[in-house]
């Protein structure tokens, strides 16, 4: 249970023990060989922290705001799609009330399980929401107008998905949102008693925000295939930005021209992320990826960084390295999947604490404190 997690690879395991395998995968695996996958958090080691010696670190403040959101610790929880698939009953409710709980900024995918409205309803902490651009604009406004309603402050925008990644644990398991009915899947799921139990007592798993887009026939997520737009570019971008007005981040950046663009668009924050290894294998590490987007971003925008964090140490790399905050995925969804709201709450707490304990151990008292004198980089 959760009384023996000590970090996040011990509730990554918890989840493995007690999800199907299919939905486990899901989460877990990344695209084609998982070459970038494991590189998003390996390469965290190439970085070598050195201490400041002799601090007084009797009071060790980590608060501070992205895109104008006060929050406890530099840490936003990651939008991901359909987390009622993860935990039946809680989903997206159970990891919003554990953010809001922690003090830390939730972020709701447009492919949610539930809806804008009811997680404005279970909690009054920070929230952003995120889009990609869709053939139907029209339907797009609307969601942006719901979420602006219900007290949403921030958008992001997510670039790295121009077509679907290459999933082949997905493939193998015969996988698909929501699962269809084959011996397999049934066998997998009968295998995890609990989960299937819930999944039985609850309201059918599908997105929620668009329900009432018309399907054209071939069911909801015929609709979202047909959505995923190939001729969208920086233009849609900028449409985006007007139309939304407020807070604008762009998710999926990892060259510096890029990161320009944002910046010539208006954005607030440039989001360095690879999907979690989930698109494009064999592209940067996004800790690699980041010095160089902060020098291009020279200050007119804030840097979010996702990508492999698992540690507090993991953290005050990037933050050295100039991001102004961190994002994380998979660890709090091993933690909805090991145990809902809970294990969502224990994710969030081993990642603050342990930021705490690792910010005395480097002489730091303040996140302004951090720069790059703080990490020693590796030779090219
Ligand atoms: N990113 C999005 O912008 N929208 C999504 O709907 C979305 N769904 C995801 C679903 C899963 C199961 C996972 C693992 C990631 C998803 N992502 C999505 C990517 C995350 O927002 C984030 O970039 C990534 O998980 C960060 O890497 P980490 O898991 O190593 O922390």
């Amino acid at each position: 249970g959760l009384h023996s997690v000590h970090n996040i690879d011990d509730l990554r395991a918890l989840a493995k023990k007690r999800l199907p395998r299919m939905v486990f995968d899901y989460i877990d695996g990344g695209a084609d060989d998982e070459v970038t996958l494991r590189a998003n958090c390996s390469r965290y080691d190439a970085y070598a922290l050195n201490w400041k010696a002799l601090v007084d670190i009797s009071k060790i403040d980590m608060t501070t705001t992205v895109m104008g959101s006060p929050c406890a610790a530099p840490i936003i929880v990651t939008p991901t799609a359909a987390q009622r698939l993860f935990h039946p009953r809680g989903g997206e409710t159970a990891v919003a009330r554990a953010a809001d709980a922690s003090g830390l900024i939730y972020s709701l995918s447009t492919l949610g399980s539930t809806s804008i409205e009811a997680i404005a309803a279970e909690t009054d902490g920070p929230k952003w929401f995120q889009v990609y651009v869709w053939k139907d604009r029209a339907v797009v406004e609307t969601m942006l107008e719901r979420a602006r309603a219900a007290g949403f402050t921030g958008l992001i925008l997510t670039v790295d998905v121009p077509v679907a990644g290459n999933r082949e644990r997905d493939l193998r398991n015969a996988f698909t949102v929501p699962p269809k009915i084959s011996a397999k899947t049934v066998s997998q799921i009968l295998a995890s008693p609990r989960y299937l139990f819930d999944m039985l007592t609850t309201p059918k798993i599908t997105p929620a925000n668009f329900a009432d887009a018309d399907p054209e026939g071939d069911g909801i997520m015929g609709y979202i295939n047909r959505q995923f737009d190939r001729t969208v570019t920086w233009e849609d971008a900028r449409w985006m930005k007007q139309v939304w007005g407020g807070p604008f981040a762009i998710k999926g950046i990892v060259r510096p021209d890029d990161a320009r663009r944002c910046i010539d668009i208006g954005a607030d924050a440039v989001w360095v992320s690879n999907h979690g290894g989930r698109q494009l294998d064999g592209s940067t590490a996004t800790i690699d990826a980041l010095p160089d987007i902060v020098h291009a971003v020279d200050g007119q925008a804030e840097v979010i960084l996702d990508g492999g964090i698992r540690r507090g140490t993991d953290i005050i790399k990037a933050l050295a390295l100039g991001a102004r905050a961190v994002a994380i995925g998979r660890p709090y969804l091993y933690g909805l999947g090991a145990a809902g709201e809970a294990g969502v709450g224990r994710a969030l707490e081993f990642l603050t604490t342990s930021l705490e304990r690792d910010l005395a151990l480097t002489g730091v008292t303040r996140l302004s404190e951090l720069g790059p004198d703080f990490v020693r980089r590796p030779p090219l």
